[in-house]
């Protein structure tokens, strides 16, 4: 049946900061598909309102608190995961955070600090998951990308230093482990509407000028259109798509922009 190539049933997935935004939307599809939903975060009442959250729509998530950037914690978590859930079949690297300060002006310390949780994290989780999935023969690791990870703009250096790793770490993933029949993949949103990008969203915020102008779809991103672009990444359906960067982001890159008022057909 063609909806068995995306059935999840009995797939143990690892969302990283899974908590709420992207991540839970990840996390509430894949379930819906049938996995098995483990969330991480660095805050017990985020995971416990996730939990909530989860169970609204019938997911039984698995939640443990371990900050991603830190190798022992990650060793002990997904030690704990495989313990009590099983091998990760699906690894999310969703976890991210981003700082918006022009460079001359931000410290060093929070340029690495941006980094360390934006791409190193990556690499340490995706290094402690993937010998379970060669030993297994198969597994899909989705690396949380960016419009960040071919753009600059002003005054998120570290962020777009970080999600431009990313995109090539995820070649490297690619390169190194598509032989144990594992696809690594990543998605590149474009302006989504979650907590992250409130600041430059509400309030009449003029930067929301800027995404409607630079987005031929004409509206922000749900995190739900995140959710089901991973879900085909992270089902059968894609089993020979790998080291790519699917770009879920109404068009952003195929648009140079428009004069308003122009052109408006
Ligand atoms: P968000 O609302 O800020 O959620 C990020 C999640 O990561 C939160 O649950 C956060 O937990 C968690 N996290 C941060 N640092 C962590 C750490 N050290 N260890 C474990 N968990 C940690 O962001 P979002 O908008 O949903 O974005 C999710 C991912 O998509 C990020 O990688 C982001 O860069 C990427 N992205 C977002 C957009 C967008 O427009 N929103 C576009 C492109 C890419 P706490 O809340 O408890 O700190
Ligand atoms: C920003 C935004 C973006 C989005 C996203 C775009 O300040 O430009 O936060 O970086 O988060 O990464 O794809």
């Amino acid at each position: 049946m063609i909806q068995d190539l995306f059935d999840l049933k009995d797939k143990v997935v690892l969302v990283t900061g899974g908590t709420h935004g992207i991540g839970m939307a990840v996390g509430t599809v894949l379930g819906k598909a049938g996995a098995k939903i483990c969330v991480n975060d660095i805050s017990e009442d985020a995971l416990a309102k996730a939990k909530e959250a989860y169970a609204a729509e019938g997911i039984d998530a698995y939640t443990l608190i371990f900050n991603v950037t830190d190798e022992a914690a990650v060793d002990a978590g997904i030690s704990q995961i495989e313990k009590d859930v099983g091998t990760i079949d699906i690894l999310v690297n969703n976890a991210g955070i981003i700082k918006r300060v022009p460079i001359l002006d931000m410290p060093v310390d929070d340029y690495k600090m941006v980094i360390d949780v934006d791409l190193i994290a990556p690499f340490i989780v995706g290094k402690r998951v993937a010998p379970g999935m060669i030993e297994k023969g198969a597994g899909k690791i989705i690396n949380m990308c960016s419009m960040m990870s071919v753009y600059g703009r002003n005054s998120v250096s570290a962020y777009a230093s970080a999600k431009g790793g990313l995109k090539l770490l995820t070649a490297n993933m690619c390169c190194e482990w598509a032989k144990h029949n594992i696809q690594v993949n990543g998605i590149g949103p474009g302006y989504i509407a979650t907590a992250q990008t409130a600041p430059i969203r509400e309030g009449g915020h003029p930067f929301n000028d800027l995404v409607m102008m630079r987005t031929p779809a004409n509206r922000w991103g749900e995190p739900e259109d995140i959710g089901n672009a991973a879900l085909f990444l992270a089902s059968k359906a894609s089993q020979f798509v790998n080291g790519h960067i699917l770009y879920v982001d109404g068009g952003i890159l195929a648009n140079f922009g428009y004069v308003k008022g122009e052109n408006d057909a």
